[in-house]
C-alpha cells in the first residue's frame, strides 16, 4: 500500500490514543501510589473542582478522607475496580478506580441531574428490556429494541446499531431517534472512520463517553509519571481525552455529544451501539453501566442464534460430505465418484455451479463458466502460485478476464489435489448486483495541509457493486477444506494400494 490515502489511514491507526496526556474537563483524574495512595499526579483541574489544593506528594487521605478508606477497602478485595458516588464539596460525584501497574487511577465525575434515570428506575427498566429481547423474532427486531432501550435509559437525540463486517466496514443494523438528527439506518461506513488502535481498545474497554465536542482538554500535571518518566497509560479512564480527528468528524457529523458501547461477542468487537445528540449530553457513571449490561445481554442473545444457525448448517453439511465420501470410496477414480452426486457437490458448499480440471479432462456439474474460461482460471491460480484453497466473492477483481463470465463465475473457491496428475476442483457461484448505501461518499476522502481529514458531508451516497456473487461463509470454506482433506485421503490409499499391488 503505497497510495497517499493508505498512508494517511495507516497514520491514522498509529495515533497513540491511549496517552492524549489530557482528560476531558467533566472530571478530575488523580493518579495515586498504591500502597499508600499518595498523589503522583494529577489533571490540572483538580484544585478548583474539588475545592482543595492539590500537591504531589500530599496523601488522598487528608483531601477525600471518605474515598480514601472506601478505596483501601475495595480495591484489595476487588480486582476489577472500583465505583461510588460521594458528596464532595456540597455536590455529588460519581468516583472510579482502576489499577495501572504501581499506581492507581481515581476518576471524580459530575453526576447531571436527572431524576428519571436514577438507579431505582434502572433495575424495572433493565427487566423489561430482558422480557422483550428474549420475545424479539430476529437479530434485526433485537438491535431495534436495543436501540429504543438504549436512547430510553440515556435520553440521546440518535441510538444506532452498528455491525462490523469481515473487513471492519460497519453496517448501521438498528435504529431509534427522535427525528433531531438524520437517519443512517441502512448506511454502511468505511473501517477507516474506527481505526485500528481505536477498535482494540474499545474491545477491552467498553463504554467511552464525549459529552461535549468542543471541550477544552485538561491537561495532567506533572504530565509523566514521576518515578518512571512514563507517559500516562490512560486506556482504561472514564475522562480520556479524545483524538482530535474524531472531534472533527462528530462536528462534520452535527453532534455535539457522543457516547459509544462495544459489543462484544465471544472476545471479538462484534459492533457499537453510538448514540449522538444535536446539542451537549451528560449520561450518569451508573446509567453508562446499566447501557453496558443492556449491550452485552443483547449481544449474547444475537450471538446465540447466529450459532444455532451455523451449527445447524454444519450439520447438513456434514451429511452431504458423508454421502460425498461414500461415493468416492467404492469407485476407481474419485471424480467419477463425486459427480455422481451432483446435487450434494454443488450443495457442499452452496455453489450454482463445479468443475474438475485435470490433465485428462474437464467436467462440468451446474452452471459453470465454458471449457477455455475454465482452463484460463486454473493456467492464473497456477501462475499465481495458490494455496490449496482459493476463496473469492470478487474473482474479476484478482482476475479481471473474469468479468466476462460474472454471470455464472463471479464467486469461486478453488482446491488442488496433488497426485501424478494434479487436478482442481472448482465450485461458482453467479453475480448478484447489489446497491450499498454508504454514509458519505468512503472514496472521498479529504486531504488538507498534508493530512487526511474525516468528509465532510455523511449524505447517503449509493454505490452499485458488479461482479460480485455473495460471500462464502466460514462453514463452506471449512466444508471445500474437509472435502479437499477426504479426497486427498483417498487418493493416498489408492497409491499405496497400488505401490503394495506391484511390490
Ligand atoms: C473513534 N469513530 C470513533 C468512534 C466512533 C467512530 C463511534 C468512537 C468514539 C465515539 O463514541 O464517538 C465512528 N461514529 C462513527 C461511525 C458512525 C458514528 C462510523 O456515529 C456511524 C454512524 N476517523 C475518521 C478518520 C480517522 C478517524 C479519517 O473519519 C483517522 C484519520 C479516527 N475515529 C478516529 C479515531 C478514533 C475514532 C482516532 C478514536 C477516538 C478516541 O477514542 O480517542
Amino acid at each position: 500500500m503505497t497510495d497517499p490515502i493508505s498512508e494517511d489511514l495507516e497514520a491514522c491507526a498509529r495515533e497513540p490514543i491511549h496517552i492524549p496526556g489530557a482528560i476531558q474537563p467533566h472530571g478530575v483524574l488523580l493518579v495515586l501510589d498504591r500502597s499508600d495512595l499518595t498523589i503522583l499526579q494529577a489533571s490540572r483541574n483538580a484544585a478548583s473542582m474539588l475545592g482543595a489544593s492539590i500537591e504531589a506528594g500530599a496523601r488522598l487521605a487528608d483531601i477525600l478522607p471518605d474515598i480514601a478508606r472506601e478505596i483501601s477497602d475495595e480495591m484489595s478485595l476487588e480486582e476489577s475496580g472500583f465505583q461510588q458516588q460521594f458528596d464532595i464539596g456540597g455536590r455529588p460525584m460519581n468516583a472510579a478506580a482502576h489499577r495501572s501497574g504501581e499506581t492507581l487511577l481515581l476518576e471524580l465525575e459530575t453526576v447531571p441531574v436527572d431524576g428519571e434515570r436514577s438507579v431505582e428506575r434502572l433495575f424495572p427498566r433493565l427487566r423489561r428490556f430482558a422480557d422483550s429481547l428474549a420475545a424479539a423474532r430476529d437479530d434485526q427486531g433485537a438491535a431495534e429494541l436495543l436501540a429504543r432501550h438504549i436512547r430510553g435509559l440515556t435520553g440521546f437525540d440518535r441510538v444506532l446499531v452498528y455491525r462490523f463486517d469481515e473487513e471492519w466496514n460497519g453496517h448501521v443494523i438498528g435504529e431509534d431517534g427522535n427525528g433531531v438528527l438524520p437517519s443512517y439506518l441502512g448506511l454502511r461506513f468505511p473501517a477507516g472512520d474506527i481505526p485500528a488502535q481505536a477498535r482494540q481498545l474499545y474491545r477491552l474497554n467498553r463504554v467511552r463517553i464525549i459529552p461535549d465536542v468542543n471541550y477544552v482538554p485538561v491537561s495532567i500535571d506533572p504530565d509523566e509519571d514521576p518515578r518512571t518518566g512514563q507517559p500516562l497509560d490512560l486506556s482504561f479512564s472514564i475522562l480520556r481525552s479524545v483524538s482530535p480527528i474524531h472531534l472533527e468528524y462528530m462536528r462534520n457529523m452535527g453532534t455535539a455529544a457522543s457516547m459509544s458501547v462495544s459489543i462484544v461477542v465471544d472476545g471479538k468487537l462484534w459492533g457499537l451501539v453510538a448514540c449522538h445528540s444535536r446539542n451537549p449530553h451528560m449520561v450518569a457513571l451508573n446509567v453508562r453501566d446499566a447501557c453496558d449490561f443492556a449491550v452485552q445481554s443483547a449481544a449474547m442473545q444475537i450471538a446465540g442464534r447466529e450459532r444455532a444457525r451455523e451449527v445447524a448448517k454444519q450439520v447438513q453439511l456434514g451429511e452431504t460430505s458423508r454421502r460425498l465420501l461414500a461415493a468416492m470410496t467404492y469407485v476407481s477414480d474419485w471424480r467419477k465418484g463425486i459427480f455422481a452426486q451432483e446435487q450434494d457437490l454443488l450443495a457442499q458448499v452452496g455453489a450454482s455451479g463445479a468443475a474438475i480440471v485435470a490433465e485428462d479432462g474437464c467436467w462440468c456439474a451446474g452452471k459453470c463458466p465454458g471449457e477455455a474460461q475454465i482452463r484460463s482460471i486454473v493456467d492464473w491460480l497456477e501462475r499465481k502460485g495458490t494455496p490449496d484453497i482459493v476463496s473469492t466473492d470478487h474473482l474479476a477483481e484478482e482476475f479481471p478476464d473474469a468479468a466476462e463470465f460474472a454471470d455464472v463465475g463471479s464467486g469461486l473457491i478453488a482446491i488442488t489435489i496433488s497426485e501424478l496428475y494434479p487436478s482442481w476442483l472448482l465450485w461458482f457461484r453467479p453475480e448478484v448486483v447489489r446497491t450499498v448505501a454508504w454514509g458519505g461518499d468512503p472514496h472521498k476522502v479529504v486531504r488538507e495541509a498534508g493530512r487526511i481529514h474525516p468528509r465532510k458531508s455523511f449524505e447517503a451516497w449509493k454505490e452499485q457493486l458488479r461482479h460480485r456473487s455473495t460471500p462464502w461463509s466460514q462453514t463452506e470454506i471449512a466444508a471445500a477444506r474437509n472435502l479437499r482433506d477426504a479426497v486427498v485421503g483417498i487418493v493416498l490409499r489408492r497409491a499405496e494400494e497400488l505401490a503394495q499391488l506391484t511390490e
